[in-house]
């Protein structure tokens, strides 16, 4: 019998890079929500891929930016924590951006990270791939990476072989996870995250994205199916508004969407109850950073 491998392989990069794109690619199941808006992932979460013998963890992380309030705060901590912890680190950078400011920030504190990083030029399918071999040695002059890979995280280009490569930094180790295994939220945080993703899909720019879902009960019932009810957490009465729309409409497709996706992911018949309430203040409350799975920062 050969060895077993497993490890961890984080993805670190600024807002919008396309890290929970590239995880939910990899990992072949939709375990991350992914957005146009940035500052979609709000905490760690994890992905789990099989790659013959070798199981590699993903740590989809928050994008890196400069942090204003206490809820960015949190994020970009717990993005450099996640960097912290793995046997690889990936770097994703957006060819369409290049070296801008965000990234040079990034740059500017990639030297921390004591391990092996692999730079990844993503949505190669954006730009001419001229432009490409530049932009990689730039890159390239600025830190130190072992490897370069050039992708698209949604169309699936070079992600095998990306894949592959990764499963070599892995140690060995038995496996953490059982082997059909793809993520390791309970089904009613990823319920949760199902709704918000619908809710910034309907709402992008109408709605600050300090909005938040919380599954308030997922109870099994005797037919099989479960009653899922969940909140929406605005921070004003405006925005209350805005989100069930005119005769309950929005509220209404905004369900439907999520509904059919958690079916899906719970494979078992869902019927689910939104409710929309508004809590001001709430960046400041330490228990929703706790229910959203990250640290409260002092201020
Ligand atoms: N054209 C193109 N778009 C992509 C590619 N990868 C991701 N995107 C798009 O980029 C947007 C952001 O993707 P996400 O995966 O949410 O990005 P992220 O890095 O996880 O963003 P945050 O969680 O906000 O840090 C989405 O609209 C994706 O569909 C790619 O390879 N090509
Ligand atoms: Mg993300």
């Amino acid at each position: 019998m050969t060895e077993t491998r497993c490890g961890f392989a984080a993805l670190i990069g600024a807002p919008n890079a396309g890290k929970s794109t590239l995880m939910n690619q990899l990992v072949g199941a939709k375990v991350s929500i992914v957005s146009r808006k940035v500052q979609t992932t709000r905490a760690l979460v994890r992905g789990i891929a099989l790659q013959e013998q070798t199981q590699i963890i993903f740590v989809d992380t928050p994008g890196i930016f400069s942090p204003k309030r206490r809820l960015d705060r949190a994020m970009v901590t717990s993005a450099w924590g996640g960097a912290g912890d793995a046997d690889v680190v990936c770097l994703l950078v957006d060819v369409r951006k290049g070296l801008d400011e965000e990234n040079e920030a990034i740059f500017a504190r990639i030297g921390e990270i004591k391990a092996p990083k692999i730079l990844v030029l993503n949505k190669i399918d954006t730009i001419a791939h001229e432009k490409l071999l530049g932009l990689a040695a730039d890159l390239n002059a600025r830190a130190n990476f072992v490897d370069t890979f050039m992708i698209s995280a949604l169309k699936g280009h070079g992600t095998e072989t990306f894949l592959k490569k990764l499963s070599g930094f892995m140690p060995e180790s038995p496996w953490l996870y059982p082997e059909d295994q793809v993520s390791d939220a309970p089904l009613r945080s990823l319920a949760a995250e199902i709704t918000r993703e619908k809710l910034f899909e309907r709402l992008h720019d109408e709605l600050p994205y300090q909005s938040t879902v919380e599954t308030e009960l997922w109870k099994d019932m005797p037919d099989g199916s479960a009653r899922v009810e969940q909140t929406i957490y605005v921070t004003r009465e405006g925005q209350k508004k805005i989100v069930i729309g005119e005769g309950g409409k929005t509220i209404k497709s905004i369900g439907q969407a999520a509904r059919k996706e958690i079916i899906e992911a719970a494979e078992q018949n869902v019927h689910l109850f939104l409710f929309v309430k508004v809590r001001e203040n709430w960046g400041d409350d330490p228990e929703r950073y706790r229910m959203m799975g990250l640290d409260f920062p002092k201020k």
